[in-house]
């Protein structure tokens, strides 16, 4: 730790904001991809809440969805010199050279949520984060049992290029693909947001003669379910009973849904995740030690509305 900042956290927090000095210790400049869905605010104010607790200065930066704000906000980080850079990347390429950047100026940079994919893993410490692929296959797994193995799906993917799209999708592929009666008929990405789900959807119902012959809606995140929702009430269709309707995060809309019988599953995405994340940054800070390059936040069972018969 540079300039002997450390002091354990939260106590020491209190002790300095008594003794009248600056009420925190570390300083963490964290990117943070923006808004796109309700999970991801959920996640925010997590960050930002629990960060007091732990008597981190968080320096919090939106990039609204754009790597290019996510470049500009790591790149003002290192110039301000802050202790450690968590960044949850829209996007898994083109980050070689700004950590490479980070390196050169001795910040450790932590990655939370999303990964990235850069030959030289020593350009950051860890990632901490749920297992993605995990919940593809939850999300499979729960469709293969409700439908009995024998299915036509409508795949809404998340953002193209980001973790969570290409290894969700890959999960779900993995169990299907052991059912010769399961296939995805139709992918498109919807951006993991709500509006998206709903174009794509509104682009299905016509390729596809109101969705004729197709049993489930797999979307990689509740938004973009939610938005599906709304395009298939629109076009007279019934979501959840005519379309078996899965999808991944849980958030407080999808359980509404799940309860009035418009979706049937969501796989639970825990939002609250700045226990996991700080802990092993601030230990990081106070002792550098080797670290696995993945920190596995457990997920949580696919949460259904339809009881399996
Ligand atoms: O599922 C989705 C959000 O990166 C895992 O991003 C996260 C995903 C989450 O937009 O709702």
């Amino acid at each position: 730790m540079r300039q002997l900042k450390w002091i354990a956290a939260p106590a020491a927090g209190l002790l300095m904001m008594l003794a009248g000095t600056s009420a925190f210790a570390v300083t963490i400049g964290f990117s943070q991809v923006g808004d796109e869905g309700d999970w991801r605010p959920a996640f925010s104010k997590d960050m930002q809440e629990s960060a007091k607790t732990y008597g981190i200065d968080l320096k919090f930066a939106d990039a609204q969805g754009k790597q290019e704000e996510q470049l500009k906000a790591v790149r003002a980080f290192i110039a301000q010199r802050v202790d450690a850079i968590l960044i949850a990347p829209v996007v898994v390429t083109g980050w070689d050279q700004v950590l490479k950047e980070a390196k050169a100026a001795k910040i450790p940079v932590f990655l939370a949520d999303r990964d990235v994919d850069v030959q030289d893993k020593s350009l950051f410490v860890t990632r901490i984060s749920a297992d993605f692929n995990l919940e593809g296959k939850l999300a499979g797994a729960w469709l293969a049992q409700a439908s009995k193995g024998q299915c036509n799906i409508v795949e809404e993917q998340g953002t193209v290029g980001s973790a969570p799209a290409i290894e969700r999708k890959k999960g779900f592929e993995s169990i299907i693909s052991q059912f010769p009666g399961m296939k995805i008929v139709k992918t498109q990405s919807g951006d993991f947001t709500t509006e998206g789900g709903k174009k794509v959807m509104e682009a299905f119902i016509k390729a596809t003669d109101n969705l004729k012959g197709i049993c489930a809606s797999f979307a990689h995140n509740d938004n973009m379910q939610l938005g599906a929702i709304q395009a298939m009430k629109e076009a007279g269709l019934k979501p959840g009973t005519d379309v078996l309707m899965v999808s991944v995060d849980y958030v407080p809309a999808m359980k509404e849904e799940l309860a009035k019988g418009e979706a049937n599953a969501s796989v639970e995405l825990r939002s609250a995740i700045g226990k996991y994340i700080y802990p092993v940054m601030l230990d990081y800070l106070k002792k550098p030690t080797d670290l696995p390059k993945w920190i596995v936040i457990p997920s949580d069972l696919h949460h259904a509305a339809t009881p399996l018969d």
